[in-house]
């Protein structure tokens, strides 16, 4: 039976975060987001998440783009067509270049649709475990508030701390937070702040006791992260150097990196993320899920990732309270002894819904 793509809508949300968040490349008060509906043509209805900000300071992509790349360009490719399995939304879309966040905001909501037309929660699908997602939080604030918030953190039941460090951050500062809290696995990410000559201080750090750094260098730096892997013991973890599998294979091949932290949005959605995790797992690369700062539909489809074979490590899962007032979608996320349960329900396992009414 296919599943014919009879319609797709757009939906703009903007919320303040409770907290600014800060790194070293851009403070965040204000997400904007694109939530992508799908609907066949009984009115069943699947929804994903486009996870670009405003400005590009992450990667390329913006709101402003995706919107004109999915309006324009994957909303004709994917109305009207009959799919048999979710997986061939990547090849529809295979002959527009990068763009992958615009993609896998698409993407996402078909998989949502088709497991929700099993009857099937989209972690079972996809061969994913029961077990509760262990959570993880990130403190990115002025060093000033670092120690608070990670008291927080470790009171609120998180088992993982990500802390956002530069070249200007207080080591001494980060290795006594470490120290004082044996109990806690810390992860360290510097959004490639460090170069060459910083290298001394990333040395210093290594001295820390974090479980891992993720991405010291610039995206296309692939020679000082093997330059760094080779000098430290800290495992060097890749994230905005990694947009495909093939990206993957080149950590392998000049030895640039131990981990991996996959993002849905960075890769281009699901097919491309279980294709990067099947090579990560026969060449025993640790793998865990990384955040966007974002809303529920974007998490809920994150734990279904999670739940999958080869994720090593806890990722960014925070409560749906960390970063909002109200989340957008029914139960909000909820951080419990640690984890977050899975959704027994169809599809992403969660209602979206809207301040002023359901998305309807
Ligand atoms: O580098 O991992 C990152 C948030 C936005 C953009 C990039 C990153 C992050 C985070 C994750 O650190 C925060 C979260 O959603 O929990
Ligand atoms: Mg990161």
């Amino acid at each position: 039976m296919g599943l014919v793509i009879a319609s797709i809508r757009l939906e703009r949300i903007e919320k303040p975060l409770r907290t600014p968040f800060k790194t070293s490349l851009q403070t965040v008060t204000e997400r904007e987001s694109l939530l992508v509906e799908v609907a066949d043509a009984s009115g069943m209805k699947g929804y994903g998440e486009c996870v670009a900000f405003t400005t590009p300071w992450y990667t390329e992509e913006t709101v402003a783009s995706c919107r004109f790349v999915i309006e324009t360009v994957l909303v004709p490719l994917l109305t009207g067509r009959t799919l048999t399995h979710p997986a061939e939304v990547w090849e529809l879309f295979k002959a527009v270049k990068g763009n992958r966040m615009a993609k896998a905001a698409v993407e996402t909501a078909v998989w949502d649709l088709y497991a929700k037309r099993r009857g099937m929660p989209l972690w079972q699908l996809l061969g994913g475990t029961p077990e509760a997602i262990p959570a993880g939080v990130v403190v990115a604030a002025d060093k000033a508030k670092i120690a608070g918030g990670v008291a927080e953190a470790a009171l609120n039941g998180y088992r993982r701390i990500k802390i956002k460090v530069s070249p200007a951050s207080e080591i001494g500062l980060l290795k006594k937070m470490v120290a004082d809290h044996p109990q806690l696995l810390f992860f360290a990410d510097a959004n490639g702040a460090f170069d060459e000559a910083s290298f001394g201080t990333l040395l210093e750090l290594d001295r820390a006791g974090f479980s891992l750094i993720e991405q010291p260098f610039g995206e296309q730096e692939w020679k000082l992260h093997a330059r760094a892997k080779k000098e430290m013991k800290t495992p060097i973890c890749l994230d905005e150097s990694i947009k495909s599998s093939d990206d993957v294979q080149r950590m392998i091949d000049e030895r640039a990196g131990d981990v991996v932290v996959l993002k849905m949005g960075r890769l281009g959605g699901w097919s491309e993320t279980l294709k990067t995790m099947e090579l990560c797992r026969h060449h025993a690369i640790g793998m865990w899920v990384g955040g966007m700062i974002e809303f529920g539909v974007s998490k809920a489809h994150n734990l279904a990732l999670a739940s999958l074979p080869g994720i090593t490590l806890p990722g960014d899962f925070s409560d749906s309270r960390h970063f909002w007032e109200r989340d957008i979608i029914e139960p909000e996320i909820k951080v419990e002894n640690g984890s977050v349960a899975l959704s027994g329900r169809a599809g992403i396992g969660y209602e979206v819904h809207f301040e002023n009414g359901p998305l309807q």
